[in-house]
């Protein structure tokens, strides 16, 4: 676990206890801090052990020092904001309580993720590049990991974290030496006021780094008029994507399609960047195609999860909105598709390309009503199943040897599920049991 200095004798107000806050819960005492935590979830609570328990939405916010407060809690619309706005309580989550740890631990280098679509890939594959070259490494962050339980890392090591809008917006001085900004596209809109509102979150990222910093993103972004001045014009551009052209996917089972190319290329600026700019001691080139070839994926994003009777399942549950899930409808030219959740838009997006290879749809959950008209009128034939359950044994019935049933739903899952995780999780239960 990371410990610092600059938070003992502090009193925190940590407010959500799952896992960034429960692990925020654990460093802040182990580093001397004072702490009283709240979570809406009993459950939650009685893990919080060593912490003064407080219901922090009566407290008397002049009690702290700071609030830390999970990703997940949406700030636009929680009373507790304007309530630590009103006491002069500062607001932040766990990502800038380590930018506030770096200072004490051994010199080192910090590359932060972030994008609509690709970031856990690229965050993973940086990881795995660096490691399999036998640099230190370790990741945190949106990709599942609270960087605070993470153990130190000896100098020379490299922080790789994946960064979403929402811990964005709770750090206002993480100095990342690489930073990159891969995509942006309409997600999270219950979250901000518009697109450009979410668009302005993701590029803070950028805009907290200091001059000696470097940051990476696409042409198209720097010309879109999403971000800053500054970044409009010249900068860190992603330049690796044509270089890869030749070389791509050929022997990276785990990263097919275009969209990894993207993420591949990524992955390539930064690792060059680390070694010809900040010095690290690694073969860049060989390093990188070493770390794709033997790169073994992420579970819940295009992860094969069985074949049974000849049939092909495919776990893509990370898929949570349209731009995510037309990558993997266009790896398989015939797929039997499993669609719907909590819509993120109202209409078919970057899916409407592929669906020549949808023999069938499955469609779940509350979009599953929008999904069966959009897709019926566009001539694709449709199941209605309510259930993913349903649609797993429907999809499975009407299979034969030689298909692919896709579960890429191109929607958020918490209408049926607690996150994208259990949602893949139940689907291979599902597919275990036929
Ligand atoms: N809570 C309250 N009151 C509220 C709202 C929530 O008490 O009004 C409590 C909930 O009961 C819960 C906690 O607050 O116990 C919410 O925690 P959380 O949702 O932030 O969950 P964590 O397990 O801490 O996960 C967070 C990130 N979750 C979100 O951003 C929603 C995880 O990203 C991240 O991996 C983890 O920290 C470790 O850093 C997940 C995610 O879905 C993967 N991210 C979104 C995405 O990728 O689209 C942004």
């Amino acid at each position: 676990m990371i410990t610092a200095k600059a938070w003992a004798g502090k009193h925190y107000a940590v407010y959500g206890l799952a896992r960034s806050g429960l692990a925020t819960v654990r460093a802040l005492l182990a580093s001397g801090a004072r702490v009283t935590a709240w979570d809406e979830r009993e459950e939650a609570r009685a893990q919080a052990g060593g912490a003064e328990l407080l219901d922090l939405n009566t407290a008397d916010f002049s009690l702290f020092d700071s609030l830390v407060v999970s990703p997940g809690v949406p700030l636009n619309t929680h009373p507790l904001a304007a309530r630590a706005r009103a006491a002069s309580l500062e607001i932040i989550g766990d990502i800038e309580l380590f930018a506030r740890a770096r200072p004490e631990l051994p010199p080192h280098k910090v590359v932060g993720i972030t994008g609509t679509n690709g970031k856990s890939t690229t965050t993973a594959l940086v990881h795995h590049i660096l490691r399999t070259a036998g640099v230190p490494t370790t990741m945190g962050g949106n990709i599942g990991l609270p960087i605070l339980a993470q153990d130190p890392l000896p100098e020379g090591g490299v922080y790789v974290l994946e960064l979403s809008s929402f811990q964005i917006d709770l750090t206002q001085s993480l100095d990342c030496d690489v930073a990159v900004l891969l995509n942006i596209t309409p997600d999270h809109l219950d979250r901000y006021e518009s697109f450009e509102a979410y668009a302005a979150s993701k590029a803070r990222l950028l805009q907290m780094q200091s001059p000696r910093s470097l940051a990476l993103y696409p042409w198209e972004l720097a010309y879109s008029g999403l971000l800053p001045d500054p970044y409009r014009q010249g900068g860190g551009h992603l330049k690796a994507i044509q270089e890869l052209e030749r070389n791509s996917g050929r022997d990276w089972p785990a990263l097919q399609g275009p969209h990894n190319r993207q993420n591949a290329a990524a992955a390539w600026d930064v690792v060059k960047i680390l070694s010809g700019r900040f010095n690290l001691p690694i073969n860049d080139t060989l390093a990188f195609f070493e770390g794709c070839r033997t790169y073994p994926g992420l579970p819940h994003r295009m992860e094969r999860v069985r074949e049974h009777d000849g049939v092909v399942f495919i776990n893509d549950s990370k898929a949570t909105n349209p731009e995510a899930a037309a990558p993997a409808l266009a790896a398989y030219p015939r797929v039997r598709w499993i669609v719907g959740g909590q819509a993120k838009t109202k209409d078919l997006g970057d899916t409407a390309k592929h669906l020549d290879h949808v023999d069938h749809a499955y469609t779940i959950g509350e979009a599953g009503p929008m999904f069966a008209q959009l897709l019926r009128a566009a001539d694709v034939h449709v199941t209605e199943c309510e259930t993913l359950e349903n649609a797993v044994k429907r999809a499975a019935a009407d299979s034969q040897a030689g298909d692919v049933v896709l579960l890429s739903p191109a929607c958020a899952s918490f209408d049926q599920f607690r996150d994208f995780e259990a949602r893949g999780d139940a689907f291979k239960a599902l597919v275990g049991d036929l």
